[in-house]
């Protein structure tokens, strides 16, 4: 099997993020044994870190500065954690695994769940309102990005909108909700990785164009391993999207494979624009989709961490 391009790259960009992740959990995740454990659980329990590679790459690859690019996508993944521990209880997928492991309510109770959910998201904000390596403009736009990708613009109404979707009350699209529930905190990582490298406003366009075409492909990925994955191929709880009005529930597992592909080669035009063939970005981007064959362009084995 062969290694696939930039693998050592990106795998040296993902343990850059798991070591700022480490040192940003000590400063938030407090003092209490009962808390912090359940924070830096949530935050620490690996993941494939596909948001902060997203921020620090595009940055990177538009000749911006890697320190904040960095920060502001370890901000990012302590959205996602916030995201993944609010979506798993029980009031809302009821999820018992994640990342191979017990979900943080199941290990440490509602209660403690909800709380550093919260500690994330607060922690995530801070550390983009003192961005280090970053001028007060900046840190503004990022902040407004990712509030706007947090609040009724983005995550919450996707999760209110997928949450309803099975039940009667009027019809969802489905990929308005896939754009908002994750393609939101996508386009934010892509977004702030402009922001910080100041990438002119076509340029913005072009990564906005890119993400979003992600965003979509991403998700329908994630449906399409909830009915073909297995828990311990996927790390977590699969068959969740039962009763839920998904592109594949809709129209059918090939139908949903068909868009995956359309988007997934749409992203990557678009990134051929931006930043030439065979880009970090592309390489970013391919190392998701490896589960499923046929998204493998290059029969790839993931890069090592
Ligand atoms: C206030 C932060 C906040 C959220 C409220 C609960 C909620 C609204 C939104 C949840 C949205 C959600 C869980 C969308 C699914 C996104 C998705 C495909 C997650 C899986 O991401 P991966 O595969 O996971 O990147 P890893 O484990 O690799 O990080």
């Amino acid at each position: 099997m062969s290694t696939p391009p930039h693998a050592d790259q990106l795998g040296r960009i993902r343990h850059r993020v798991d070591q700022r992740l480490g040192e940003l959990a000590d400063r938030y995740c407090g003092s209490d044994p009962g808390l912090s454990d359940a924070i830096r659980g949530a935050l620490l329990s690996g993941g494939k870190r596909l948001r902060p590679v997203l921020t620090v790459v595009t940055c990177e690859d538009l000749g911006g500065p890697a320190g904040p690019a960095l920060d502001a996508g370890c901000a990012a993944e302590m959205v996602h954690a916030a995201s993944l521990i609010l979506d798993d209880l029980p009031c809302m997928d009821d999820a018992a695994t994640r990342r191979g492991v017990p979900t943080v309510h199941r290990k440490h109770g509602e209660d403690t769940a909800i709380l550093a959910a919260i500690a994330l998201l607060s922690a995530a904000f801070s550390t983009l309102g003192s961005l280090r390596g970053a001028d007060a403009n900046t840190r503004s736009e990022l902040t407004r990005i990712m509030a706007d990708a947090v609040g009724t613009g983005g995550l919450v109404t996707g999760q209110f909108r997928d949450l309803r979707s099975g039940r009667s009350g009027p019809e969802q699209d489905p990929a308005t909700v896939n754009a908002l529930k994750t393609g939101s905190l996508i386009s934010a990582c892509v977004a702030m990785g402009g922001a910080i490298a100041r990438a002119d406003a076509a340029r913005r366009r072009q990564l906005a164009e890119f993400a979003a075409h992600l965003g979509q492909a991403f998700q329908l990925f994630d449906d399409l391993l909830d009915q073909k994955g297995t828990a311990l191929s996927t790390g977590k709880d699969v068959g969740k999207d039962v009763g839920k009005l998904t592109v594949m529930r809709r129209d059918g597992a090939e139908a949903a494979e068909r868009r995956l592909s359309l988007h997934l080669d749409a992203a990557h035009a678009t990134l051929e624009t931006l930043f030439g063939s065979n880009c970090r970005m592309a390489s970013a981007v391919d190392s998701v989709f490896v589960a499923i064959p046929q998204f493998a362009r290059f029969g790839i084995r993931q890069a090592e961490a």
